[in-house]
């Protein structure tokens, strides 16, 4: 499992314009960029933050009196689209860690689908089109590569695995099969890392519903049956209506929820996508707390106590001597971090390569 970078996550929302993607950006961050019923308004990329929501932290942190409580949270990019047979994706190349593909699944005729996107509300047709158009942008990167780096191999042969594995990219490529539904070796998946394929990351399929929300009648189960089959197995596939959820997001919590409830839009999409998010990066979090700032960490499954320490400060990882841990929940229902310690066998005392449980509050002992 690849670690994540030190920033928070980023996922980029993606496809046809006019699928709603910058009303999903807004309903998921708070922000109100401009959305409007014809295609390419969005310019320049939004940037907005998606906090999680967290009422464990938020409870440990009444307990301990902090003064400040940080959420764990991940940035959303909305891009400028992508335009239909342009036959060019975008040039994100490494900065996201996902990709979320907002499919119009909604038939609003005050609202025109882009010239040359699939029929409105046909989101598996919405998709295949985008598993192409990704997976040909890119072809055109690798295939050129190839040519280039088959040259470097027969005068060196250190590099013919190397040549090999960007062929057989290529190759697949040109099929139209996205490169994370193939088992690479970390040494291929370097090789390709200048690269910046889009493929390779990560992605959430994320059907913009009607106005009257994910309602569960036949025809939508079908459409998403037939979506399901259309992309990569183990994607997840989201129903959100967009339009809806960019008006709850103005009211507050409790509010919200309630609507949310009454509307039968269920737990949401800003936790529809940050469960989805956590899933494909397989993501766990863990907390620090304390009278300071009590805070949730987000980090891959499989993250040891001394590569945790490193994500809060790197003095914490290189003068790493051990990690008290506890499950946040058992924490809570003691009173707090000091009388989870006093009660016996609550808080355990772990090594530098205990693996990180979700749900863990841990406390680094260290000295530099
Ligand atoms: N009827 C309906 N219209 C929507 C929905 N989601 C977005 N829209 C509208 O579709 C238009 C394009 O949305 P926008 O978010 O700008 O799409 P983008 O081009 O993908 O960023 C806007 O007028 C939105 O208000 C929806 O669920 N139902
Ligand atoms: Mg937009």
């Amino acid at each position: 499992m690849a670690i994540l970078p030190l920033r928070m996550v980023r996922v980029g929302l993606h496809g046809f314009p006019n699928s709603g993607k910058t009303t999903l950006f807004n309903a998921l961050t708070g922000l109100e960029a401009a959305a409007a019923p014809h295609p390419y308004t969005t310019t320049a990329p939004n940037l907005g933050v998606l906090k999680v929501p967290d009422p464990h932290l938020e409870q440990a942190a009444a307990l301990e009196r902090s003064r400040k409580t940080t959420h764990a949270a991940v940035e959303i990019h909305d891009h400028p689209a992508v335009r239909a047979g342009s036959g060019r994706g975008p040039s994100w190349g490494n900065e996201l860690d996902a990709m979320a593909m907002v499919l119009r699944g909604h038939r609003a005729d005050r609202v025109p689908a882009a010239l040359g996107a699939p029929a409105d509300a046909d989101p598996a047709a919405q998709a295949e089109e985008l598993l192409m158009e990704t997976a040909l942008a890119d072809f055109e990167v690798f295939d050129r590569r190839r040519e280039r780096i088959m040259k470097e191999a027969s005068a060196d042969p250190a590099l013919r695995p190397a040549a090999e594995a960007v062929s057989r990219a290529a190759d697949l490529l040109g099929e139209g099969i996205p490169l994370r539904t193939h088992p690479w070796s970390e040494a291929e998946l370097r090789v390709f890392r200048d690269m910046a394929p889009l493929t390779l990351l990560p992605c959430i399929w994320v059907v913009n519903t009607a106005d009257n929300g994910p309602d569960p009648g036949p025809g939508r189960t079908a459409a998403e049956d037939r979506l399901q089959e259309a992309v990569p197995a183990g994607d997840p596939v989201l129903a959100v209506s967009a339009l809806i959820e960019e008006e709850l997001v103005r009211f507050d919590p409790a509010e919200r929820e309630e609507l949310s409830e009454g509307l039968g839009l269920g737990e949401g999409a800003a936790a529809a996508m940050i469960r989805a998010v956590y899933q494909v990066l397989g993501l766990l979090r863990f907390y620090t707390l304390s009278s300071r700032e009590s805070r949730a960490w987000a980090v891959p499954e499989g993250t040891t106590a001394r590569e945790a320490a490193g994500k809060v400060h790197s003095d914490l990882e290189r003068g790493f001597i051990r990690a008290e841990a506890a499950p946040i929940g058992e924490v809570i229902r003691l009173g707090g971090w000091a009388a989870a310690r006093a009660a016996a066998g609550v808080v355990r005392v772990e090594g530098k390569d205990y693996e990180v449980r979700d749900g863990d509050v841990l406390l680094v002992r260290f000295s530099v």
